[in-house]
C-alpha cells in the first residue's frame, strides 16, 4: 500500500498515576501524545508507512519524542527542531468515571510554528512519490495563524497530487478562539475530504443533529464524499456520496481505562484497511478492533496492535448487540 502523510503536534503526555486534580497528584506518568502521532503508530504497526511531518523543541521532550519516534522506527525525515520555542505537553487526570481532564501547555510551541511554507517545501522534496492518502485532524488548523493555513495548504498539496483526503475533525474547543471559527473551518476542510471520520458528539457540535444517520447525512451534504459516524462501544454507521450505507458493531470490553486516543486508533483502522483494499465493512471492522483495544491502556498510542495482536483481539471478543 502507499505511504499516509500526517502533519501535527506531538507532545510530552503526563497522565496523573491516581485520581484527583492534577494540581493535588503526586506521581504522573510521562508519554507521548499528538492525535496524528497517535495514528502514524497505529499505521505502522500494521504495517503501512507513515510519513509524519512535526515540529519539536531543541528540548528535552523533544528528545523524548525523538526517542519514541526511535523506538517506532518512524520515518524522521520530515521532523525539525527549533531552538527558539519549545515542544508542547500536556497533563491528563485520571477519572474512574468518564472522560479524563485534559489541560495543555502548547501556546507558542515548536509545532505552532509550521507553516504553509512547510508544506509547499514538501513539493520538491522527493518525499510525495509513494504516498497516496493525507489524513488531516482539527487539531492542528487551531494552533496558530501558520498552522491554520498550513492546514489548507495541505489539502491543496493533496489534492494536487491526487491523494485520498481523509479528515478526523478532533474537535479541541480549548484552543479555537471561539465556537463559531471552530465550526466554520471544520466544515470547510470536513466538505473538501474522500473521507471523514466525526463522534457523534463532533456531529452534534457541528451540525446541531444526534442520530448516526443524520450526521452522515450533514457530512455528505456538506460535501464530504464519505462519513463513517463513530458510535463508541456500539460501533459506527458508514455512508458514502453514492447511497451506500452500513452499520457495523463494536467489540465489547471488560473494562475501559481510558477513551482519549480510541478514535485515532480507529483512523488507523480504517485506513490501514481501505489502503490494502479491504471493504469499508471491514475497514470499519478494524477501526472498531482499534478503538476498543486503545480504551484499555492509559497512554495514547501504547495499545495499538500488530496484525497478530489485532487477529487476536477480534477472535477473543464479542461484538456488541
Ligand atoms: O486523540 C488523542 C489526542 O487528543 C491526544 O493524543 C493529544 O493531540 C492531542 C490533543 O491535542 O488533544
Amino acid at each position: 500500500p502507499g505511504k499516509v502523510l500526517l502533519s501535527g503536534e506531538a507532545m510530552g503526555l503526563f497522565t496523573a498515576g491516581t485520581e484527583g486534580p492534577c494540581s493535588r497528584v503526586g506521581v504522573f506518568q510521562a508519554s507521548v501524545a499528538g492525535a496524528e502521532l497517535n495514528v502514524a503508530i497505529g499505521l505502522k504497526r500494521l504495517g503501512v508507512e507513515p510519513l509524519y511531518l512535526t515540529k519539536l523543541g531543541d528540548d528535552v521532550l523533544g528528545e523524548r519524542i525523538k526517542y519514541f519516534m526511535d523506538d517506532n522506527r518512524l520515518d524522521e525525515s520530515l521532523v525539525s527542531y527549533d531552538a527558539d520555542h519549545h515542544t508542547g505537553f500536556m497533563f491528563k487526570s485520571k477519572e474512574s468515571h468518564g472522560d479524563s481532564k485534559t489541560y495543555y501547555f502548547r501556546k507558542d510551541s515548536a509545532a505552532s510554528t509550521i507553516s504553509a511554507d512547510d508544506i509547499k517545501a514538501l513539493e520538491s522534496s522527493g518525499k510525495l512519490d509513494d504516498v497516496t492518502v493525507l489524513h488531516l485532524t482539527g487539531i492542528l488548523p487551531p494552533l496558530s495563524e501558520a498552522t491554520l493555513e498550513a492546514s489548507h495548504e495541505l489539502v491543496k498539496l493533496a489534492r494536487r497530487h491526487g491523494m485520498f483526503v481523509s479528515f478526523d475533525p478532533n474537535l479541541r474547543p480549548a484552543l479555537w478562539k471561539s465556537a463559531d471559527v471552530m465550526r466554520d473551518t471544520l466544515r470547510r476542510l470536513a466538505a473538501q475530504s474522500d473521507l471523514v471520520l466525526p463522534g457523534i458528539g463532533e456531529g452534534r457540535e457541528l451540525f446541531g443533529v444526534e442520530k448516526v444517520e443524520d450526521i452522515a447525512k450533514a457530512f455528505l451534504d456538506n460535501g464530504a464524499k464519505a462519513v463513517v459516524v463513530k458510535d463508541g462501544p456500539r460501533g459506527a454507521y458508514a455512508a458514502d456520496c453514492n447511497s451506500h450505507a452500513a452499520r457495523v458493531p463494536g467489540f465489547v470490553v471488560d473494562h475501559v481505562v481510558d477513551t482519549v486516543g480510541a478514535g485515532d486508533g480507529f483512523a488507523a483502522g480504517v485506513l490501514s484497511a481501505l489502503l490494502e483494499g479491504k471493504t469499508v465493512a471491514e475497514a470499519c471492522e478494524r477501526g472498531c478492533a482499534l478503538g476498543a483495544i486503545q480504551t484499555q491502556f492509559v497512554s495514547d498510542n501504547e495499545g495499538l496492535p500488530t496484525p497478530a495482536e489485532l487477529a487476536e483481539f477480534t477472535a477473543s471478543h464479542k461484538r456488541a448487540e
